[in-house]
């Protein structure tokens, strides 16, 4: 799945980091192969023209290009719009008020129907809903048949009996107001070709039934087509969703990047897989981030931000501007850092804060850490405020009460004084917060 854009965007994103600062036109450059990349893995030109506009826009800014990690920030937006192109946010089923549920499924012939639809009931199952399964196939036997041996294979009934696809529907539902099924899904009958005879007919079936959901099941292999495809159903019979099969086996994902751009409708599931729980609820964005290859790093930016509280770094600054960082907000900082996680696999993460790292004080890492914590813990509040008077004799006080050395403590005091110093040269101009690129 998206080997081939993976791959591109990776060589992209490996040379951009590598530059440490960048330029606008690096940026230019960078977004220029994504765009290439992108037209590769057969994204529609449309999509593809807005999504490098869109992120132009916001990588060239001022706020990027100064961070310490401008290369990751653009990697962000670059995830963000690709999470924008795949449908934003995660879309679930919906559910009618007054059950039963009726899902119709549609497409074309080999697109994995029938497949899909057994995969969905399954699924469904899960979540305790009690299940009708229908094949509103009445020109193929065959298609019977199938649905019918994949619900002996989950346990799940199958109803197929009336001579048209209206009927069959209608008796349907009598049938599964009798078991008192919560959802009913209807396996249509596919064409070879989208066909006037299809669509009417399908429209019609949806005029009679007004199902709660209208999933087209499109084959992700067959790319730009599946757009189109989908553009044709929703005109025709009004789409609630799609469900792209076979992603397992689309290297180039551009179907999956396209089609919800294109057409509105939202990708609910992929098939991934012949064997029916090979179905995965989409999320735009764990998609966008298996793309990029770069959980870790994004994962980072996510904890960074998390981690850091808005209102807590506006006081901060404004006592770093005061001159009054003392060693309570200094525990509090090596606190907010540790939440998250450990410091020395956070560094390696982002380069910009691994130059960072350097000028910090040396070996912040766990041990030290708990350490610092254990000393600053054993001082009175006033000394905490007021550091300059902890002399020889509080100071032994002190390694006594956190079971360690005068030296050690000496130590994290000259620590203290060196970050002290360190971001008043930062906090000027209120560039605290930029300088550790949490902004
Ligand atoms: N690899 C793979 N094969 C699939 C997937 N979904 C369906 N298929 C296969 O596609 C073929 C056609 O599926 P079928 O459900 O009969 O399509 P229908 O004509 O639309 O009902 C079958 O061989 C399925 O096993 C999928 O997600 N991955
Ligand atoms: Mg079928």
């Amino acid at each position: 799945m998206f080997e081939t854009l993976s791959d591109k965007l990776g060589s992209v994103f490996k040379k951009l980091s590598s530059k440490g600062k960048l330029t606008e036109k690096d940026v230019d450059e960078a977004l220029r192969e994504v765009r290439l990349a992108l037209l590769e893995a057969d994204v529609n030109f449309k999509v593809v023209k807005d999504f490098v506009s869109r992120a132009r826009e916001r990588a060239v800014g001022g706020e990027v290009l100064e961070s310490l990690a401008p290369a990751h920030q653009v990697i962000k937006i670059v995830n963000d719009e690709l999470v924008v192109i795949l449908g934003g946010g995660q879309q679930k089923l919906r559910h009618a008020t007054q059950p039963p549920t009726v899902i119709l499924i549609v497409g074309l012939q080999g697109a994995g129907k029938t497949t899909t639809t057994a995969k969905i009931a399954l699924h469904l199952r899960k979540g305790g809903q009690r299940l009708l399964m229908v094949a509103a196939d009445p020109y193929r036997p065959a298609a019977k048949d199938q649905l019918a041996t994949l619900g002996k294979q989950i346990d799940i009934p199958v109803f197929a009996e009336g001579n048209s696809t209206l009927a069959i529907c209608s008796n349907a539902m009598k049938r599964a107001k009798e078991i008192a099924a919560s959802i009913v899904i209807i396996d249509t009958a596919g064409r070879l070709h989208i066909d006037e005879e299809l669509m009417s007919e399908l429209s019609e079936l949806g005029k009679r039934l007004s199902p709660t959901e209208v999933l087209l099941v499109a084959d992700a292999m067959t790319g730009q087509e599946a757009v189109k495809i989908a553009e044709e159903f929703n005109a025709a019979v009004g789409l609630t969703g799609v469900i792209l099969s076979k992603m397992d086996g689309d290297a180039r994902g551009g179907a999956a990047l396209s089609i919800t751009s294109v057409t509105g409708v939202p990708i609910k599931f992929i098939g991934i897989g012949e064997k029916l729980d090979a179905l995965e609820l989409f999320y735009p964005d764990r998609m966008a981030s298996r793309i990029l290859g770069m959980g870790d790093i994004l994962t980072f930016i996510e904890k960074t931000e998390a981690a850091t509280d808005e209102k807590k770094l506006k006081e901060l600054e404004r006592k770093i501007r005061r001159g009054g960082f003392d060693l309570e907000d200094f525990l509090e900082q090596l606190q907010q850092i540790r939440k998250m996680g450990p410091i020395s696999q956070l560094m390696e993460m982002v380069p910009g804060i691994s130059n960072l790292s350097r000028k910090l004080p040396q070996g912040a890492d766990e041990k030290q850490l708990k350490r610092v914590e254990a000393i600053i813990f054993s001082m009175t509040p006033y000394e905490r405020h007021n550091p300059n008077t902890i002399d020889g004799s509080r100071r032994k006080r002190i390694a006594r009460g956190s079971g360690t050395t005068p030296q050690d403590v000496n130590q994290l005091l000259n620590q203290h004084r060196q970050m002290q110093k360190l971001m008043k040269q930062m906090g000027r101009g209120g560039k605290f917060t930029s300088m550790l690129g949490l902004r």
